[in-house]
């Protein structure tokens, strides 16, 4: 693996999820991999998970990391021919490959701004900064998917499943404030390289991207998509026809234990950080069936995964 950008970047995710196993059982096996070796993680927005998770697995290699919260750095221009007499100091074009002078491998976070789809979905911060960084990038959350969370998603489910073809569900589900469509898109994307059989759901006008729900099964009958689930997958998501509106919708869509009750004993799953009561009840984030804890560990197994295949190629 050369970079880590998108979920095209895997392309045996079979040998990759038996490599996570093997990692999950000893973490430190491959510690020397990345000895003199540096990671330098970048971040436009807030992290928790990802920060802990991607630095942890970074170690567990050998690696050094070093963290910056870009908002504590010079603002960052990303136009081309951009005249720089506004507030933004310095250009990716120098910022990329400066960074890339301390760096063997450069991790970034940078969400939608949610103002300008195009330039979203362009995946313009993120592609600028492959171009002119000089080292292998690894998204940590760009604009339209976050695909650590997604591989590690499907390695849980992987661990979950009491059947080899379990009904996986991604609902939408009520938040106060307008949130990327990153995960939910990446999920999609992610459970389309297994077997799985996943359906979407979610209220008129939060009809995800068909770039990537083409071909999937979607209905916006939450009880009926519920119905015999084995995996409940919630996460709210703004809307991309209205593009990062708040629609008046329900509130409704919470996620209740009267809901899970619909479901085949599902395991319930979210990317965390997850609003309590808005978007789920805690009775069912309590209950023995949420995974999300377990699925946030799974964070570091596979950004284990991922740099150490990244590592390889060095
Ligand atoms: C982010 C998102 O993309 O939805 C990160 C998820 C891994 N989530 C949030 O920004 C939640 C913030 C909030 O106010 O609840």
């Amino acid at each position: 693996m050369k970079q880590f950008l998108s979920s095209s970047d895997v392309l045996y995710v079979n040998s990759l999820l038996k490599k996570a196993k093997r990692i999950q059982q000893d973490s430190y096996g491959n510690n020397m991999i990345g000895k003199n070796k540096t990671m330098v993680l970048l971040f436009f927005n807030p992290s928790l998970r990802t920060r802990l998770s991607t630095q942890k697995a970074a170690q567990n290699l050998g690696m050094h990391v070093i963290t910056m919260n870009v908002s504590q750095a010079w603002g960052i221009e990303f136009e081309d021919g951009a005249v720089m007499n506004l507030d933004k100091a310095e250009h990716v074009k120098e910022a990329a490959a400066v960074i890339s002078q301390y760096a063997d491998l450069i991790g970034l976070r940078t969400f939608a701004g949610l103002q300008d789809r195009e330039a979203d979905y362009e995946e313009k911060i993120l592609n600028q900064f492959a171009k002119y960084a000089t080292v292998p990038i690894v998204n940590l959350e760009s604009a339209t998917v976050h695909p650590l969370q997604s591989f590690a998603d499907v390695f849980t489910i992987e661990t979950y499943k009491k059947k080899k073809r379990p009904k996986v569900v991604l609902t939408w589900a009520p938040h106060p404030r307008a949130l990327p469509q990153a995960v939910a898109n990446s999920f999609v994307e992610w459970m389309k390289k297994t077997d799985y059989e996943l359906v979407i759901t979610q209220p008129k006008g939060y009809e995800l991207s068909t770039q990537f729900t083409t071909g999937c099964s979607i209905t916006y009958d939450q009880q009926e998509a519920f119905h015999d689930a084995d995996f409940i997958y919630a996460k709210n998501w703004s809307s991309y026809s209205d593009y990062g509106k708040i629609l008046p919708t329900d509130v409704n869509w919470m996620i209740t234990a009267e809901k899970m009750a619909l479901t085949n004993d599902a395991c319930f799953m979210h990317c965390l950080p997850v609003r309590r009561n808005v978007v789920v009840e805690d009775m069912v984030l309590d209950s023995p069936n949420s995974i999300v804890i377990q699925q946030a560990a799974n964070r570091e197994v596979i950004a284990q995964t991922v740099l150490s295949e990244i590592l390889k190629n060095l």
